[in-house]
């Protein structure tokens, strides 16, 4: 039997057994060792692809990957969104490479990604699915492109991605595993736990982590587990996008609504709500700005640097100098994020929207 038929067969029993307390320590031991074959499939896959995937630089501050089955209009999106000029065409596998374009948007330059499409397999390496996949988990946020004709490809698509270790619009569990050399498992919660203690350390045991302390506080899933356990998963946040709206009728739109309330609907090629949709990628995103202040002069308000929600006193010496983090001695900041105006902070301080931020160097 191949690793990939092994899976399979351990698969089709997982979804036969009839998940409830007796048979939960059974189903534990049969996904670590999916868990398991997987990783070992994941790892061969990229040591043998071994040079062959995209190379994307990433520039800008913020980059957006556009993720989508064959022809449901990421190629013409991209276009749309940043003048880019990636290839479109009618038919299936049009784009075969990462086209990266540049989209300006209320001063920040956000690099959207324009890949090969996605199909049912790619996680496995069907289509050029590994290498997009490695892009995605690059990204600081995924469109979900579907066609408003063919919305039942979201399901398939997030099952691509969760098969590729990338996880969706969720957190990390809130678990930490600290190994020992010896001493056995030792699991604590701070909650109540659905997953019975011996299931928890057979799971451990399976991954070969037979002396540690875990601590757990939230009440997770088995799958919850293998991924703290793992601890490569990627976890990313995603909105959901539907194109060609201009070719559906009303009861399609009303569908396309009540299926995805959150989506946006956009026609790429009539360019019907792009600028929504530019607005929405940079909330998503977190953008906020910052104003500078050389010492003893008034502070800069006609161009704010852009950066990140939750960006640091540090990361902004990067974007400004590569010697800014070395002659740091400290900053002083006025606005929502100091305790009072002109508050003296080290480099660990974090930022908030529309802060005024002076450096203090050493000469
Ligand atoms: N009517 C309509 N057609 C669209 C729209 N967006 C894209 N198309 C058409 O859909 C076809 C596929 O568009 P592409 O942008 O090449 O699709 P893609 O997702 O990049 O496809 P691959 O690169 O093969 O994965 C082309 O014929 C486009 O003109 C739209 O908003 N409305
Ligand atoms: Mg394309």
């Amino acid at each position: 039997m191949t690793l990939e038929e092994e899976i399979k067969a351990i698969e089709d029993e997982i979804s036969k057994t009839k998940y409830n307390k007796a048979t939960e320590h059974h189903i534990g031991r049969l996904k670590a060792k999916v868990a398991a074959l997987k990783e070992t499939v994941l790892k061969r896959a990229s040591s043998k692809s071994g040079g062959e995937g995209f190379s994307v630089r990433k520039s800008g501050d913020a980059s957006v990957v556009l993720v989508g089955f064959p022809s449901v209009g990421k190629s013409t999106l991209l276009n749309s969104l940043t003048g880019a000029e990636s290839l479109v065409a009618a038919y299936e596998f049009t784009t075969l490479d990462v086209v990266p374009g540049a989209m300006e948007y209320k001063g920040a330059t956000i690099q959207i990604l324009d890949v090969p499409g996605i199909v049912k397999g790619a996680a496995s390496g069907r289509g050029r699915g590994k290498e997009v996949l490695a892009v995605v988990r690059n990204a600081d946020l995924a469109v979900i492109l579907l066609d408003v004709f063919q919305l039942v490809h979201y399901d398939v698509l997030v099952q691509e991605l969760y098969d590729a270790g990338i996880r969706v619009n969720s957190r990390p569990p809130d678990v930490t595993i600290v190994k020992k050399p010896r001493g056995g498992v030792t699991v604590n919660s701070t909650v109540y736990l659905d997953l019975d203690e011996d299931t928890i350390k057979m799971i451990l045991v399976e991954n070969r982590i037979h002396n540690a302390n875990v601590v757990i506080r939230e009440n997770i899933s088995i799958d919850q587990l293998i991924d703290a356990i793992l601890g490569n998963r990627k976890y990313i946040p995603a909105i959901v996008v539907i194109n060609k709206i201009d070719l559906a009728d009303k009861y399609t739109l009303l569908n396309c609504k009540e299926k995805f309330p959150d989506a946006l609907l956009v026609s790429a090629d009539k360019k019907v709500h792009i600028d929504e949709l530019k607005e929405k990628l940079y909330q998503e995103l977190g953008f906020i700005r910052i104003f500078l202040k050389p010492q003893g002069q008034p502070p800069d308000l006609d161009e704010p640097l852009i950066v990140r929600y939750g960006s640091s006193v540090g990361d902004i010496c990067d974007k400004l100098h590569r010697d800014f983090k070395n002659r740091f001695r400290y900053a002083q900041i006025w606005g929502d994020s100091a305790k009072h105006k002109g508050q003296r902070t080290g480099i660990d301080h974090v930022l908030y929207d529309n802060d005024i931020l002076t450096i203090i160097l050493r000469k």
